[in-house]
């Protein structure tokens, strides 16, 4: 399956929702307020938020006004030009190397999994790849990342089950620094948002990362679960907060009918998604292309 309708089939979840209630407001109404009133609430339906709904309905209200052109392929195509234009609102970084990789998140985002995938892609793109079990906090974890790390066959640093994830985090900037690995991955343990120790444990293993290797490009990551919907906008906004985000990795598309919420993510928070995560094996992960989201939506 190529990767267009691989994105595609995981996102069909959210486009069955949305083109159904789309077909049946162009049937019922004429293009007027009543209209425009429907178009917000099936937008607001699949989880794009209140204030990026009616940002999205003024700009076609406005637009269809001024063209008087008022068939439903117009409108329709005008929708999907202002959604990706509000999805591009976030510019996306650009990955220089060497880089290090520090995924975040709340417990059972798919952090761990998602370090496997991007192993495998930088390793795809001829990069030697190193990961970090920086999740110190469950006994199972380091076995799970090495699990991954053996598959895709590369580097894993780990410690004792309890250590200081910083410590873990020293470990493999200097056996990066050493060897001239590429990127440097650090799968870091699932933590609730309004945990403060615990965010200060990230900005810990932040600055390890800061000081040891100035020189690489440092991409704080947050994994995202598409299921979560809109709610995820306020775990976003303390992550960011805290650690300053690079950018977002969105996993469980396959299994989301909210994908609607990303377009309110990038657009409000200014934060770029960079990866998508589309199923639970190694290659089940993508560079996150705008267009391709919002042609699988639409
Ligand atoms: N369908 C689907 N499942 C996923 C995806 N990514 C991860 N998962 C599943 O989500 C579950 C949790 O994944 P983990 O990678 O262990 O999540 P985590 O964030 O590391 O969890 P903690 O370390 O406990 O916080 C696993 O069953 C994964 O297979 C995805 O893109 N699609
Ligand atoms: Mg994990």
């Amino acid at each position: 399956m190529g990767i267009f309708s691989k994105l595609k089939e995981a996102l069909k979840k959210t486009r069955d929702g949305l083109s159904s209630a789309l077909s049946g407001l162009f049937s019922k109404n004429k293009i007027g307020d009543e209209f425009y009133e429907g178009l917000e609430e099936i937008l607001i339906a699949a989880d794009i938020s209140v204030l990026t709904a009616e940002e999205v309905v003024d700009e076609i209200r406005a637009e269809a006004k001024h063209d008087k052109i008022k068939d439903k392929e117009f409108v329709t195509n005008l929708l999907k030009d202002v959604l990706e234009e509000k999805l591009t609102e976030a510019e996306l970084p650009e990955i220089s190397y060497p880089a290090v990789i520090m995924l975040v998140g709340v417990n059972g985002v798919g952090k761990t999994t998602t370090v496997g995938k991007l192993a495998n892609y930088f390793l795809k793109h001829g990069k030697s790849v190193t990961v970090a079990a920086a999740d110190t906090f469950r006994a199972a974890a380091a076995d799970q990342l090495s699990v991954w790390a053996e598959r895709a066959g590369v580097r894993i640093v780990k410690h004792e089950e309890g250590s200081d994830p910083s410590a873990v985090v020293f470990d493999a900037m200097s056996s990066a620094k050493a060897r001239g690995t590429d990127v440097v991955i650090v799968d870091t343990a699932g933590r609730l948002h309004v945990k403060a120790h615990l965010m200060e444990e990230l900005k810990k293993m932040s600055r390890v990362v800061e000081r040891e290797c100035p020189d690489s490009s440092f991409y704080k990551l947050l994994v995202l679960d598409a299921t979560t919907g809109n709610n995820a906008i306020n775990q976003a906004e303390i992550f960011d907060e805290a650690v300053e985000l690079d950018g977002i990795v969105l996993t469980k598309l396959d299994s989301s009918a909210k994908g609607g919420f990303v377009i309110s993510l990038c657009s409000e928070l200014g934060i770029p998604v960079m990866f998508t995560g589309v199923g639970e094996k190694t290659d089940d992960l993508e560079l996150f292309d705008a267009e391709e989201f919002i042609d699988g939506i639409l």
